[in-house]
């Protein structure tokens, strides 16, 4: 309730700098609380300035997806037919699950302004804060034999990539198998997560986390070395609703290119944008660390690595870590 007051109060007196002092008289509270509440409102997409005995400013809202606006740039026949926003979810997965276990088409698409509990591969948290970012999740039905689902991780990825390049004009590249990374540092991940049963695949959920309009502030400081926002990289707001109507017409492009032509021409892709190929190397695999250097993906999405001794080895899962800079 007082949140919502202290809001109020912030939009009747825009473009003016209000003090603590003045705050906790009018709210009959702590200059602290007045704090606190501010951290709410900041938890929620709202931007404030604060200047030292002049008080706060409210210099921004959070920004909210316009249907309107995503209609207008999602163009695809299949992918996004059916659009489904939210403001607050766990995890748009889980959302997606239930859509499509209720009997959703491929296709769907469910968006989120902010997710509470977002994931990544292996129990690893997503950091999805408020009106910030690219949180979604797509409801893919491929007609493809359960092991070839890491090719459409990748191929997820060079659709992204190419996307992504395209409307920031940022040098994205991918890191094998579901990282997109600009200077080294991760801007988007991928999470597959299926449903088969005897190696036929029901349906496909892929998440899609681009941390689009985060600023430095808004990743947790134990974030802020590995990742990064396009924001960041540009120094311009990047309008969501333009960035998912391309990626989204990228990957159906290639996603009807995999059904006609299979792997290859995707994996010719994926090789020119990787920033894991040729370069020294060191993966966390389940048997264990193995270094070395990437040297191709093979036909079914695996990457090869050659290791120090000249012997290569095929690895179907892992966390790949880049050892020394681009040389
Ligand atoms: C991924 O996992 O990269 C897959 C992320 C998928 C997120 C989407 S958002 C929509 C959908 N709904 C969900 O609940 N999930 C999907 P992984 O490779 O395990 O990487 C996780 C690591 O990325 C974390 O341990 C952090 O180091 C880093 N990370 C977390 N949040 C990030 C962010 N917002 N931006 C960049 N890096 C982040």
């Amino acid at each position: 309730m007082m949140t919502d007051r202290l809001l109020a109060y912030f939009m009747d007196n825009k473009d003016q700098y209000i003090s603590g002092e003045q705050l906790s008289r009018e709210f009959g509270c702590s200059r602290t609380a007045i704090w606190k509440q501010i951290n709410v409102l900041r938890l929620n997409g709202y931007s404030f300035d604060a200047i030292p005995r002049r008080g706060y400013r409210l210099i921004g809202e959070p920004s909210r997806f316009s249907v309107h606006s995503l209609l207008a740039h999602v163009k695809t026949e299949i992918l996004g037919r059916s659009i489904r926003l939210f403001d607050e979810v766990d995890s748009t997965q889980n959302v997606a699950h239930k859509l499509v276990r209720e009997g959703a088409q491929e296709g769907t698409i469910v968006i989120a302004e902010a997710q509470t509990a977002g994931r990544g591969r292996m129990g690893r948290k997503w950091h999805s804060p408020k009106g910030k970012g690219i949180w979604m999740s797509l409801v893919l039905k491929p007609e493809i034999p359960l092991p070839l689902l890491s090719q459409l991780t990748l191929l997820i990825a060079v659709a992204l990539c190419r996307s992504v390049r395209r409307v920031t004009g940022l040098e994205a590249g991918i890191k094998w198998p579901n990282d997109l990374l600009v200077d080294g540092r991760k801007i988007s991940g991928i999470l597959l997560e299926s449903s088969a049963e005897d190696e036929r695949l029901h349906y496909v959920i892929a998440g899609i986390g681009i941390s689009a309009n985060l600023e430095e502030k808004d990743f947790p400081p134990e974030l802020r070395n590995a990742a990064t926002s396009l924001l960041i990289e540009t120094g311009r707001e990047i309008e969501r609703e333009v960035l998912i109507g391309d990626f989204l017409g990228q990957l159906e492009e290639f996603y009807r290119l995999y059904t006609q032509q299979g792997f290859t021409p995707i994996r010719l892709l994926w090789e020119a944008l990787s920033v894991s190929l040729h370069r020294p190397i060191r993966v966390n695999t389940e048997r264990g660390v193995v270094e070395g250097s990437a040297v191709a993906l093979d036909e079914t999405g695996a990457l090869i690595v050659e290791l120090e001794d000249g012997k290569r080895m095929t690895l179907y899962s892992g966390e790949v870590h880049l050892t020394k800079p681009d040389s």
